[in-house]
């Protein structure tokens, strides 16, 4: 029974200390501002419950019946006198602007400075169209004329590479249902909406092979709905883009309407 209650009482503290050390890791310019958010919220809220967890063991130990003294069992009051107003309003105005405000602050912030703040067009920003479907990432470039829904397009399938070190500005359709353009190493993701453009924008600091996930649940075959990130030196990707370049304009095909989806870049 002892046992039983310290596994249910430690059971939430485990599962903070996984949060707190098992995520993919961040190879991202901006995702430590939202492992920041997650780790306040977890480290509060433990604190919040340990103080939760002692206010009751004091209740249960300090405060049982005593045969010697019946009187004292029964005394209670109704926690309405002006004292125990202001107290419980000073708990709940603190938790609430100590933590939320802290959050709701900060959430704002990292809008405003990163994820909001898209790059202006500088010469290393990597421009990207993605359409999703049912179950895969399209992906599109815009080639040697730096237009899109041209001839000379780079298209891939569920791969998507990028340089090290640039800002990287995706925009998102889909051609069917509501998919989730996913970036666990980035920490974001953006939803892709049939008849609607959305974007986002990610920069690398690591190079290395990532996934890239649908997070929005699309259909049975949603778990196979699975792209590759790879990140490059800035040599590298112009090497791998010469040969995709090549490789788009072999397979090329006038006729293929389906294969055109890409459209004019909106800024
Ligand atoms: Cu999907």
């Amino acid at each position: 029974m002892r046992k039983a209650a310290v596994a249910i009482l430690l059971a939430p503290l485990a599962a903070h200390a996984t949060l707190l050390g098992g995520r993919p890791v961040d190879v991202s310019l901006d995702g430590h501002r939202g492992d920041w958010l997650f780790d306040v919220t977890t480290i509060s809220v433990t604190i919040l419950f340990l103080i939760m967890v002692a206010i009751m063991l004091g209740a249960v130990l300090f405060h049982r019946e005593k045969p010697d003294d019946q009187r004292k069992f029964g005394e209670h009051d109704h926690g309405t006198s002006r004292s125990h107003l202001l107290f419980t309003a000073f708990i709940s105005l603190t938790i609430f602007f100590g933590v939320d405000g802290v959050l709701l602050a900060s959430s704002y912030n990292s809008l405003h400075e990163a994820f909001w703040n898209y790059p202006t067009a500088a010469a290393n920003t990597v421009e990207v169209e993605v359409m999703a479907q049912q179950w895969g990432w399209n992906f599109r470039y815009s080639g040697p004329d730096h237009k899109f829904g041209t001839a000379d397009d780079v298209v891939r399938f569920n791969e998507l590479a990028i340089p090290k070190d640039a800002p990287v500005t995706v925009k998102l359709r889909s051609k069917d249902v509501i998919h989730s353009f996913y970036l666990p190493n980035f920490r974001t993701k953006q939803d892709a909406i049939p008849g609607y453009t959305t974007k986002l924008w990610f920069q690398a600091t690591e190079t290395g092979n990532y996934e890239i996930g649908c997070a929005q649940h699309c259909g049975v075959n949603h778990y196979r709905m699975r792209g590759e990130l790879h990140i490059k030196e800035r040599h590298d990707f112009d090497e791998w883009l010469t040969e995709a370049t090549a490789d788009s304009a072999r397979r090329y095909d006038p006729n293929d309407k389906e294969a055109q989806w890409g459209w004019d870049w909106e800024s």
